[in-house]
């Protein structure tokens, strides 16, 4: 059994994707805990109400996000776990964090990377007038959002979109991806050569939004 530790800061709707495929699919694998950032994220809730651990490091408690990733560290490292995944997890790691977990460190981010790393994805893509948007699933590297590419999903830019319009659309195919590639990555099917991630067993890493 692989231990899966899933770090939140909000509503945590991927994380819900994943726990639920862990047990659908009957994974080899269980959801060792979810741990928060924020002791008010709703995602909290669903895990307590699925029977999972959970742990809030709360990083207003700490002076420096050295003390912070070191206190997340030890909690998360309490856990014994083989894969980490960030769904939608709102802090900036530090290289130290990254280093201790790395090749078992997962994040979704809410553009086709390397575009629009950082915040507010979809009011970019939006704004630079962006026909394709979606989601990228990457290992975590020290470089925000730079990491290898494990699996990305495309959806349509539609004219007049809202930035919420958007981010909905590109949400549903992110429930998809997420919890195929930390199936990947509990199996060991993931390989990383100069920077480019293969799926051994030939298993897409493009999902593209079907047509309207
Ligand atoms: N840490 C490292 N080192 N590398 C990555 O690739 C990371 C990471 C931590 C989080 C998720 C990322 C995203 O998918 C992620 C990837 C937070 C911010 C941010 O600016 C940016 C990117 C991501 C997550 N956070 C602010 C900060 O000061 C706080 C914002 C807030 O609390 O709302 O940490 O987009
Ligand atoms: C998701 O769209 C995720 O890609 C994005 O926040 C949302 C979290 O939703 N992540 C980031 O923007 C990280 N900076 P969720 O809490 O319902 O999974």
């Amino acid at each position: 059994m692989k231990n899966i530790v899933i770090l939140i800061s909000g509503r945590g709707s991927n994380m819900e994707a994943i726990v639920r495929a862990c047990r659908d699919e009957a994974w080899p694998a269980r959801i060792a805990a979810v741990v928060s950032n924020r002791p008010d994220a709703a995602g909290l809730q669903f895990a307590a109400d699925h029977g999972i651990a959970t742990a809030v490091v709360d990083h207003r408690q700490h002076a420096s996000r050295e003390a912070f990733d070191a206190e997340l560290a030890r909690v998360i490292d309490g856990l014994a776990p083989d894969v980490v995944v960030l769904a939608g997890f709102m802090r900036i790691l530090t290289p130290g964090f990254v280093q201790h977990y790395a090749g078992r460190l997962l994040n979704v981010h809410p553009s086709l990377l390397p575009a629009f790393p950082g915040l507010h994805t979809h009011q970019r893509a939006i704004e630079a007038g962006c026909k394709v948007a979606g989601a990228t699933v990457h290992h975590v590297t020290p470089e925000l959002d730079h990491g290898p590419i494990v699996i990305q999903a495309a959806v349509p830019v539609l004219p007049g979109d809202t930035p919420q319009q958007l981010a909905e659309r590109v949400l549903a195919l992110e429930h998809q991806i997420y919890p195929r590639a930390v199936r990947w990555a509990v199996e060991g099917t993931l390989r990383l050569h100069g920077g480019v991630v293969t799926q051994t067993e030939g298993e897409p890493q493009l999902v593209m939004a079907p047509q309207a």
